[in-house]
């Protein structure tokens, strides 16, 4: 008796053959092997096979059902290994491409000026002190001998935050916190680097800019060791053949006070239109510290003297590298800082 053990193999085979993936695998298996499958069906029927023949289809059908789990399991596993060689080359990421290329940043000229000036002041063994940009009134103004009616006090020239308290307009309270804090120790040599403002902005003023201001407070101090100092700041900055001059000047916290000029670094002082025809140039204000502030910072005028100068770094920078618009600083334009 035959129950057609061969056709369902054969159809089964072709099947297997043409899925493509494990869903199809499934229904397949179903479709023999489940409760209502066609291999299921042929084993139900084994009842109806005369007894002689019954143990040799039995086998049959048994070997056709182990055959059948196998096939499927195997296939289901080639099916699995081919679909993640296919997702792993998919996903490969090529470890050789070059990185995207970026841009190196620069040290920005004014930055460049102010670590210059402080070296220079370093090796002559001043140290460097800092101070808040948000000041005081009192330190900023009453304790340097600016008085109540000094124009920079009014608010159409600086920058309040309120009656007390504004942005600094020099560097100068650095160096009376300093002194405050030291008195009576001796010597006080610091340099103060720092931004400052002020209400101005114009092609040749900005609201911000950067200084840098020197004290020196000791017994003994003079004139001389002013200009022996700047003497060799200058050389040292613009070149070892500078010569330097004081003129007399005005401040209210030194006594006598100077501004101070370098011989034309483009002419070296026979005349051109950098330095007007002169020969010199401005580069600081300077004098002996009044007495009054020495006295309000702790220090007694009868026993110690002290110079001061200050300086406008963003002049210096120009000067040194020929940048004639002050707002170039603050533009960001790649092409000036590069
Ligand atoms: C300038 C002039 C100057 C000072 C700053 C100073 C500081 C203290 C006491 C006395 Cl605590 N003086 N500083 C002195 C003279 C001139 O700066 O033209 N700066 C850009």
């Amino acid at each position: 008796m035959d129950l057609g053990i061969v056709e369902v193999q054969q159809s089964f085979e072709e099947e297997v053959c043409q899925a493509g993936d494990a869903e199809e695998l499934e229904k397949i298996r179903v479709r023999y092997l489940g409760k209502k499958g066609k291999i299921t069906a042929l084993m139900r029927r084994l009842g109806q096979v005369p007894p002689e023949q019954r143990p040799a289809i039995g086998k049959m059908l048994n070997r056709l059902k182990e055959h059948a789990e196998e096939v499927l399991a195997s296939r289901l596993e080639e099916l699995k290994s081919r679909l993640s060689e296919e997702r792993k080359e998919k996903e490969r990421l090529d470890i050789t491409l070059p990185g995207r290329p970026f841009q190196i940043g620069r040290i920005h000229p004014i930055t460049l000026i102010l670590e210059e000036i402080e070296d220079i002041f370093v090796s002559m063994g001043f140290q460097v002190a800092e101070g808040p940009d948000v000041e005081l009134d009192y330190y900023n103004f009453e304790a340097l001998n600016i008085p109540r009616d000094h124009p920079a006090r009014d608010m159409q020239d600086s920058f309040y935050i309120d009656g007390e308290v504004l942005l600094r307009t020099h560097t100068s309270p650095v160096q009376v916190r300093t002194m405050e804090s030291m008195a009576p120790e001796l010597p006080v040599r610091i340099i103060a680097p720092g931004k400052v403002y002020r209400r101005d902005d114009d092609v040749t003023h900005s609201p911000m800019f950067h200084q840098v201001e020197g004290l020196a407070v000791d017994r003994h101090i003079t004139m001389g060791d002013l200009k022996g100092t700047l003497l060799l700041f200058s050389r040292e900055m613009f070149g070892r053949e500078r010569e330097i001059r004081l003129r007399p000047s005005f401040f209210p916290f030194t006594e006598p006070s100077a501004e101070v000029d370098i011989s034309c670094i483009i002419c070296d002082g026979s005349g051109c239109r950098v330095c007007s025809e002169t020969g010199w140039l401005e580069i600081l204000g300077a004098g002996m510290v009044h007495p009054q502030v020495l006295e309000m910072s702790g220090y007694d005028p009868r026993e110690v003297t002290g110079y001061a100068f200050g300086m406008g770094v963003e002049r210096i920078a120009m000067l040194k590298y020929g940048i004639d618009d002050i707002r170039l600083f603050y533009t960001n334009d790649l092409r000036m800082l590069k």
